[in-house]
């Protein structure tokens, strides 16, 4: 039976009138993504056409789910709440903190003894407030999400950006920052703009070596990692039809990556098979009983010009497998033109690895495909030339393609198979020689491949494929190699070719699984003590951050101007700083680190404008707030893309830094700026970046009537004694306004539980 199956039963008991209402209220048919939407809305919300694109609605999740990394501080924000327990349904996955070095039993002991405190403070903090906690080693979070709590038509939020991977059931799921998880678990209505939809129309069917990762890997070259942001990806068509379910998990995982507020697909027979097998016939049932509700009108996917503010057309038919990368997961490449782009652009071609797994692609069927593709290794008398790794999505996963003897077959051709867990995909992966910082390819099927990301080795050029294409490049170790034309030769000296990969949907024998490991929550937590060691150095209770002093904004220091991409990987590194997520002062060392100086080109190097010397951005950073100065931080497009990470918004409000202004920002990262009591700004106009001097003293008027939709002034204040202005825009509304001014929204929270 399903977890939560009452909250289920009341969410589809609901359903059906409320999307009636809101079909009547719009006056049109209605997407997947309104259905979803509109039937979650608050109850203080006024059912009306909220524009999309501007307006902030309320809406309420049906459940939360948080991962270890993030978990930290999402539950150190619930903590002070003062709730006795979650409002709710939520989980709390450990999944990030394992780093992969040897193989799975022993990297999963080690990490269960180093990480112990971490670990054994979120099984208490679950345990009280009666979140289900799933132990380290019992899979990733977007896995075990959508093998247990994904349901169609439901609505969910998670401390992690690949949330997202839920609307390959049908779902709405979305990547928040923890002080939104914090919100919701305390029972408070979640707020997001009315996204606008982009609809994407599959037809035909997928056949040869194409796969559902090919969908997302071309869209990503369509839109980039920019084109989704503040956008609902919906997908239809008889191709949309014809997907595994969890190969649309796979597509809608990777939305996070063009930068989408979620993908969904509307309900169908994938979805009722992959709940079936995964031991909640239950809810298919009750889907199948509303099923028209669980899927976009007939009307909109007829004509959908009409309805979505963007339409794609994809023909899966003709869809050609993609090869993304490097640094960047949107520089898509058809596996045709491969070698003549990697020789243009003097890609190293010799790869050294092939990853399979993350919570990305790491389903029966992407395994059963790979090793299909494996087991070719020894029957056409090859040799793997680069190393395998395999980092299982879940603990039933692994066990079930152990029983079935893929792992064996993985065995043979030399594969290390490691814990399931990220490992590599969050750089927790002791790779062996990185530190020589050599060039090298490796190619993966998880979905970032930012610079530094898996090995920490900046000039390691990492490739996003299909696991089945991951698995052929491999074996060939040659990133010039097209599987579908060329061939290789084998022990005998002879040309082979590799055949087409083949596998199954689902496990034609069951899954199966011993220990899944789930640890259910006490009945009654109000005896439960979470206990915070005060000489910890892995947590830190949190102290409220100090309220806005109420006046303008004068005399900031630059801190940096960021040039080009500045992810959440640059703004807070991941890897082996992982360990510091639930210390906000300690993992504030790394605070900007990767972002690159525009008036230098290093990284981790600014100038100190009091004492005039260079040094890390956090050692200057806390020179000024030694000195009480504030400080301010420039950022080019996009800035804050990747993760759902609120380090990278809690760090430099920690530090002292007042405001970052930036030509645009990644949903997810503003939003956690605007939570920590942080003022993001965007350039009016983006020629103004290039106005901002190293030695700029900046003032930001204009706060002491901070309004919704009214621009703020910008104050350049040069070391030549001259001065320049300039407007700048913000998108705060007033409740976001009022979290500013009590300095995050927690204060909020916490006035208004003490009142
Ligand atoms: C990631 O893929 O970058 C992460 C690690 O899963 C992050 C969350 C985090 O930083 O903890 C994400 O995608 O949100
Ligand atoms: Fe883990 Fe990688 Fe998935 Fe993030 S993207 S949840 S690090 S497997």
């Amino acid at each position: 039976m399903a977890f939560d199956i009452e909250m289920i039963k009341k969410v589809y008991a609901n359903m059906p009138a409320r999307i009636e209402a809101a079909r009547k209220t719009l006056g049109r048919p209605l997407t997947l993504a309104e259905k979803i939407l509109y039937s979650h809305l608050d109850a203080d919300m006024k059912l009306t056409d909220y524009p999309r694109g501007n307006s902030y609605v309320d809406f309420n999740p049906d459940r939360v789910a948080m991962q270890d990394a993030t978990a930290q501080m999402a539950l150190l924000q619930f903590m002070q709440a003062g709730r006795p327990t979650v409002a709710v349904p939520s989980s709390v996955h450990c999944d990030h903190l394992i780093q992969a070095k040897v193989g799975a039993a022993s990297d999963l002991d080690r990490a269960k003894h180093e990480s112990e405190e971490v670990f054994d403070f979120l099984a208490s903090v679950s345990n009280k407030y009666g979140i289900g906690f799933w132990k380290p080693g019992a899979g990733i979070i977007h896995q075990i999400v959508l093998e247990n709590y994904a349901f169609p038509g439901g609505m969910m939020i998670g401390t992690d950006s690949h949330t997202v991977n839920a609307g390959g059931l049908g779902m709405i799921a979305i990547g928040v920052g923890g002080a939104d998880a914090c919100d919701v678990m305390a029972g408070l209505p979640w707020e997001l703009k009315m996204p606008k939809l982009i609809g994407i129309k599959l037809t035909g069917k997928l056949n040869g070596w194409a796969s559902a990762k090919d969908v997302i890997l071309k869209v990503a070259g369509i839109l980039t990692v920019k084109g989704g942001t503040d956008k609902v990806v919906e997908y239809f068509g008889e191709g949309a039809v014809s997907l595994s379910c969890t190969g649309k998990g796979t597509i809608c995982n990777m939305g996070a990556e063009i930068g989408a507020t979620t993908s969904t697909f509307g309900y169908d027979e994938s979805m009722s098979r992959y709940l079936s097998a995964t031991g909640r016939a239950d809810v298919a049932a009750l889907a199948d009983g509303i099923k028209e509700h669980l899927t976009g009108d007939a009307e909109v996917y007829a004509n959908p010009a009409n309805y979505f503010d963007e339409v794609i057309e994809i023909n899966l038919s003709e869809l050609e497998p993609y090869v993304n990368g490097p640094f960047t997961p949107d520089l898509a490449t058809p596996i045709s033109q491969l070698k003549e782009a990697a020789e243009k652009n003097g890609w190293p071609l010799k790869i050294e690895a092939g990853l399979i797994g993350s919570c990305t692609n790491s389903s029966y069927e992407d395994i059963s495909r790979a090793v299909s593709l494996a087991k070719q290794v020894s029957a056409k008398g090859l040799t793997s030339k680069a190393e395998f790794m395999i980092n299982p999505g879940s603990e039933q996963i692994r066990y079930t393609i152990e029983r079935d003897g893929f792992l064996d077959v993985f065995a043979e051709v030399g594969a290390t198979v490691f814990t399931n867990a990220c490992g590599p995909c969050i750089g927790m992966w002791d790779r062996v020689g990185a530190e020589k910082q050599e060039k090298n390819t490796i190619i993966h099927s998880f979905n970032r491949n930012f610079a530094k990301r898996a090995d920490g080795n900046p000039n390691t050029y990492a490739f996003v494929a299909s696991p089945e294409i991951v698995a052929a490049m491999a074996i060939a170790g040659d990133l010039s190699f097209n599987p579908l034309t060329d061939t290789l030769t084998n022990d005998k000296g002879e040309q082979v070719k590799l055949d087409e990969p083949t596998g199954y949907e689902l496990p034609p024998k069951g899954f199966a699984v011993e220990d899944a490991g789930f640890q259910a929550p006490a009945a009654d937590g109000s005896k439960v003590e979470v206990l915070v060691n005060p000489t910890s150095k892995r947590l830190q209770l949190l102290d409220p951050f100090a309220a806005w002093e109420g006046v303008e904004m004068k005399g900031l220091k630059l801190l940096i101007k960021a040039k080009g991409k500045c992810t959440t990987d640059h703004i807070s590194m991941a890897g082996p700083w992982l360990k510091f997520r639930g210390h906000l002062d300690n993992i504030s060392n790394n605070m900007l680190i990767g972002a690159l100086n525009a008036f230098n080109d290093k990284t981790d190097n600014v100038k100190n404008q009091i004492t005039g010397e260079y040094a890390g951005v956090p050692v200057v950073q806390r020179a000024y707030k030694a000195q009480g100065v504030g400080s301010i931080v420039v950022g080019d497009e996009n800035y804050g893309e990747g993760s759902s990470r609120e380090h990278a918004a809690m760090e430099p409000r920690h530090l002292g830094v007042r405001s970052v202004l930036v030509k645009s920002f990644a949903r997810i990262h503003e939003t956690n700026l605007k939570k920590q009591g942080m003022l993001g700004l965007t350039f009016a106009d983006t020629a103004d970046y290039d106005k901002i001097k190293e030695d700029d003293v900046i003032d930001i008027t204009g706060l002491t009537s901070f309004t919704p939709g009214v621009q703020l002034t910008i104050t350049l204040n040069h070391a030549d004694g001259s001065k320049e202005d300039f407007k700048v825009n913000h998108s705060y509304n007033a409740q976001q306004i009022e979290w500013f001014k009590a300095g995050g929204a927690l204060n909020i929270i916490r006035a208004s539980v003490k009142a």
